[in-house]
């Protein structure tokens, strides 16, 4: 190859090189021109590779030729790529336009379960009284579910077929045998014999017990008990403390009744009763006698202050424990507490 044929085919390149630029549609379009003509094998490229087989003089001036060429293209592709990038900005900008007034998309909120509202108004109410709410295992030791409990060992609840067993011994009842709690008494009994008088403390929280499901029972639930215990606390104290607890829970009009009962924690004992709303103790559809069944109390049994090396003789308390489901659905109405645990949305949404 001499110098004359080199410059033509450099004028050849730039002529073609020109109208490819001038042809390209968009930015990858233009990249690739650069890459066919000034990219490591492009054609100008190839032109100046060949520079070292000419003369001194003549690569000189094929040199400064193809110099020219490659900054000629190089000038033309930079203005092609200003105008083809504002092109395309401006394409986008007519292209995805936001209608901001269009409405936005409503999230979807989620609530706290119905069970979970009504153990924190509950436990709100026992707060605003000055107690403190303790939390234990829901796997228990039978020692602290049952024998602290003055539950003796002969008791209904302790057989195979009211309690769940994670681990039994024997037949007979062990202290160690392991259970599931099936009431959160064992809580109170933990914080006693972790602390001294006074203890006020109300204890929320499931309990397990092997009832087959239907309209009033499932084999969780949720209790949420109570308990006093201090110099001179009376069976007054109990019944006041549940009637300000009935009327922040139910309204003020309401009023409460005491029937005699039997626990093997409390002694004296009783069911309490609260009157229904509907009917104001006149009796109806909802309550049959004017009058719901709503918490069972009484004075710490003194055999239970005992265990936990409490004297019976300088302090008394009392103690209550209500089931979270029979509550909740006695004030709405509801028919089923296994509604509670289905959710369905329709039910759920409702609360
Ligand atoms: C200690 C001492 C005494 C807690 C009590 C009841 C009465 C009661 C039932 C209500 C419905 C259980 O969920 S339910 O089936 N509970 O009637 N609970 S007194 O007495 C205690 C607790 C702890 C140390």
């Amino acid at each position: 190859m001499n110098n004359v044929s080199s410059q033509a085919d450099l004028q050849r390149i730039l002529k073609e090189g020109e109208t490819a630029v001038l042809q390209a549609s968009n930015l990858k379009e233009l990249d690739d021109v650069r890459v066919e003509y000034l990219g490591k094998k492009g054609k100008v490229t190839a032109v100046l590779k060949t520079l070292g087989q000419l003369s001194g003089e003549e690569r000189k001036e094929t040199g400064k030729v193809a110099n020219e060429v490659r900054q000629k293209l190089e000038s033309d592709i930079a203005s092609k790529h200003e105008e083809l990038t504002r092109a395309e900005v401006a394409e986008r900008l007519a292209t995805e336009t936001i209608d901001i007034t269009l409405p936005g998309r409503e999230p979807v909120y989620g609530h706290r379960h119905l069970i979970s509202q009504a153990i924190k108004q509950i436990t709100d109410i026992f707060i605003g009284l000055g107690y403190k709410v303790a939390e234990g295992p829901e796997i228990e030791l039978d020692y602290y579910n049952f024998k602290a409990l003055n539950t003796p060992a002969d008791h209904p609840a302790r057989t195979l077929q009211d309690t769940f067993y994670i681990k039994k011994h024997s037949v007979q009842p062990a202290d160690d045998d392991i259970v599931l709690r099936t009431h959160t008494s064992p809580v109170q009994i933990r914080v006693m014999k972790s602390q001294q008088p006074p203890v006020y403390i109300i204890a929320p929280g499931r309990a397990f017990r092997r009832d087959v499901a239907d309209p009033s029972h499932t084999p969780m639930f949720h209790q949420i008990e109570g308990l006093a215990v201090d110099k001179h606390i009376t069976f007054g104290d109990l019944k006041g403390t549940l009637e300000e607890f009935t009327r922040q829970m139910f309204g003020k009009d309401r009023k409460i009744r005491l029937r005699p009962h039997f626990f093997p924690f409390t002694e004296p004992s009783a069911e309490v009763d609260v009157s229904c709303g509907i009917c104001s103790g006149m009796g109806c559809r909802l309550c049959g006698s004017g009058w719901l069944e709503v918490l069972g109390a009484g004075m710490v049994d003194p055999n239970v202050l005992i265990e936990v090396g409490y004297n019976p003789e300088e302090v008394s308390g009392f103690a209550f424990g209500m089931g979270v489901e029979r509550i909740v659905s006695l004030m709405y109405g509801i028919p089923d507490i296994r509604m509670f645990y289905e959710n369905d949305m329709r039910f759920v949404k409702q609360f």
